[in-house]
């Protein structure tokens, strides 16, 4: 309709509207829109639309470490509890909380990240609190280390061809067959199997690939393999997933790939070993939802239930090494994730062991983890038990010597095993038995032999009367494991060794004579020559070179064998990635300079992946 100019009216709008009516109309139109926006808000299942409205944030293919600072800290944020007998309140999982830190690790990526961060106890998100990306000052804390990572190499070129160099150098050699003859047959699959040349994922590690890589990886670096750290790195970035369901060993999941991850990162600052070791170690956190917080030692990825494993205890318990070896990896995924949560949880299963009557002050292999009993009373420092005592003195070298409640452990334990395991054969031969609720039986596992080098790790802070008894000790144990060697027609030791009936030191039966790569005996080599620099050790360390190489090493790899009392091997077909991992790396590191990752700065996990001594000490020189 036209409308016209009338004299004496208040002229319309364009659509015929006059003043009030207009105001009225647009007061209704802008009602609305204020309750369209307020529904994108306000009503379920708006994600969509708000995705459409709204600016996206930056898109990450990764997880994105976020800290959510509080803006208005509270005036006196409380520290946090101690636990009971722990008198290191500095302790890294005290720093967040203390400065007033909420964080969180926030999901954005793959649907993979996302299931990571369901069910595992983080909080939620908190009004006030705006995100900001977590870092870790990587170049401060390469400055706090006492000695150059690889060590004052000396310049190569006037250093005359000694002997110890070329020993080192050959088992840089094996390193780099035992990486390409994997890289050519199995890259990518959990471990390379060298005699039919093909790769094998095994049951323990819930679908995830690449062990090998990942256990690899700080090896190679030590080694300078330049550019087989690289394809490991590759690998790592272009193919590492985590999008996996299966059910995985809490256990070897943290000691390889978290460990090992976490050991690339401190030894490079390459961003995604951090992120990756971090999404993993919180696929793990539901272990841990258990009645006492002792985790189970299964979980399961896809659903984030959890579960043990049949043979223990009939599948009511939780194995000792198991649950007793994560307190060195989930302290640094602490710190580099500012995530109280990890050190949280290992805090809780150091607070139920301390509680717990031990009988003769001894710990079991099996424990409850819903009612927090003892199941059965069975104590080794061998398999099931042997890595907790382990982690109990280097949790104390770790925290830079603060931690005396792991100190006191350690060395209550020692005392315990000393007056109750330890044994002298009638052939002069120390070794640590295991006890069946009193009973002994006279046999050491080839795992077991890792504790010479324990002790002698240990011997220096124990007590002033105790500490040459130590040194002593631990050179006694290691000479017995290597007499396992010696004994055998292969100079490899055997999986069991017994101490019965005029026979010494040696396996009893097939079953126990296989040697599967293990790396416990030269591990303990590498410690007692960083004590004691007595060339007995490296002439035993490279007996077992000589050996792997006559017995081990196979076209394709290397590979473990099925008896070492038969000098024609029958191989068991298995590069174990643990020989990558450790045997291999504490071979190389008994032939280096002890400023190659040196133990004032390091303390290996027990799977050999180096952590760093939290030095709180910043005076010390820059190096790198
Ligand atoms: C490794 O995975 C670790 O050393 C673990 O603590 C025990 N078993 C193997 C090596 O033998």
């Amino acid at each position: 309709m036209l409308m016209r100019k009338v004299p004496g009216f208040v002229p319309a709008s364009p659509w015929g509207l006059r003043l009030p009516q207009k105001f009225l109309f647009l007061l209704f139109l802008s009602g609305l829109v204020t309750l369209c926006f307020g529904a994108l808000f306000l009503l379920p299942h708006s994600s969509r639309l708000k995705r459409l409205f709204l600016a996206p944030r930056a898109q990450h293919t990764g997880l994105e470490v976020v800290a959510e600072v509080e803006q208005e800290p509270p005036p006196n944020p409380a520290p946090a509890a101690p636990a009971p007998g722990e008198d290191h309140p500095s302790s890294w999982a005290d720093l967040p909380r203390r400065k007033g830190w909420l964080r969180r690790t926030r999901p954005t990526g793959p649907r993979e990240e996302a299931t990571a961060a369901r069910g595992n106890g983080m909080t939620a998100p908190r009004p006030r609190e705006r995100s900001v990306p977590f870092s870790f000052d990587f170049s401060a804390f390469r400055s706090r280390l006492r000695h150059p990572v690889l060590g004052t190499r000396p310049d190569e070129s006037k250093e005359p061809q000694s002997r110890v160099r070329a020993q080192r150098e050959k088992i840089k050699e094996m390193m780099q067959f035992a990486w390409q003859s994997y890289k050519h047959y199995a890259m990518g699959k959990n471990e390379l199997r060298p005699l039919t040349k093909d790769g094998y994922e095994g049951n323990m590690f819930g679908g995830l690939s690449g062990a090998t890589v990942i256990d690899s990886l700080d090896t190679l670096y030590l080694m300078e393999l330049e550019e087989e750290f690289q394809e490991a790195k590759a690998w790592v970035e272009e193919s590492f997933h985590l999008n996996v369901s299966g059910e995985a060993s809490l256990f070897e999941v943290n000691i390889r790939y978290i460990g090992g991850l976490l050991s690339a990162f401190y030894l490079t600052g390459e961003e995604v070993f951090r992120i990756k070791a971090i999404q993993l170690g919180e696929k793990l956190l539901p272990a841990f939802n258990t009645p006492t917080g002792i985790p189970k030692g299964v979980v399961n990825f896809k659903s984030g239930s959890n579960g043990s494993w049949g043979w223990a205890m009939a599948g009511s318990s939780s194995i000792l090494a198991e649950f007793g070896s994560l307190h060195l990896e989930f302290l640094h995924l602490t710190e580099l994730s500012g995530n109280p949560i990890f050190t949280e949880k290992v805090r809780n299963i150091r607070k139920v062991l301390r509680k717990i009557d031990k009988p003769f002050g001894l710990y079991p292999n099996f424990l409850s983890p819903v009612s927090g009993n003892w199941v059965q009373h069975h104590v080794s420092i061998g398999g099931l038990g042997d890595s907790f005592y382990e982690y109990l003195i280097k949790s104390w070298l770790m925290s830079a010597k603060t931690d005396t409640e792991a100190k006191n452990m350690y060395y209550e334990a020692l005392e315990a095993i000393e007056t109750y395991l330890l044994n002298v054969s009638p052939g002069g031969l120390t070794y640590i038995a295991e006890w069946r609720g009193g009973i002994l039986d006279h046999k050491m596992g080839h795992l077991a032999c890792f504790s010479g080098g324990m002790i002698s790790l240990g011997a220096e802070d124990a007590k002033e009367e105790k500490r040459a008894r130590y040194r002593e000790l631990a050179a006694q144990i290691t000479k017995t494991c290597h007499e396992s060697y010696a004994r055998s027609d292969t100079k490899l030791g055997p999986e069991a060794f017994w101490f019965n009936s005029g026979r010494e030191a040696v396996a009893t039966q097939l079953s126990e004579s296989y040697y599967i790569l293990r790396p416990e005996v030269v591990e303990s080599y590498m410690y007692l020559w960083r004590q004691t620099h007595d060339p007995i050790y490296r002439e035993w360390g490279w007996e077992v070179v000589t050996a792997l190489e006559k017995y081990c090493r196979t076209e394709a790899g290397f590979s473990g064998i099925q008896d070492v009392y038969s000098s024609i091997p029958n191989h068991d077909n298995k590069q174990q990635s643990f020989f990558l991992a450790e045997t291999l790396k504490y071979l190389y590191l008994l032939f280096s300079e002890d400023d190659v990752l040196s133990l004032e700065d390091w303390v290996f996990n027990t799977e050999a992946h180096p952590l760093p001594v939290k030095h709180v000490d910043s005076s010390s020189r820059a190096r790198g």
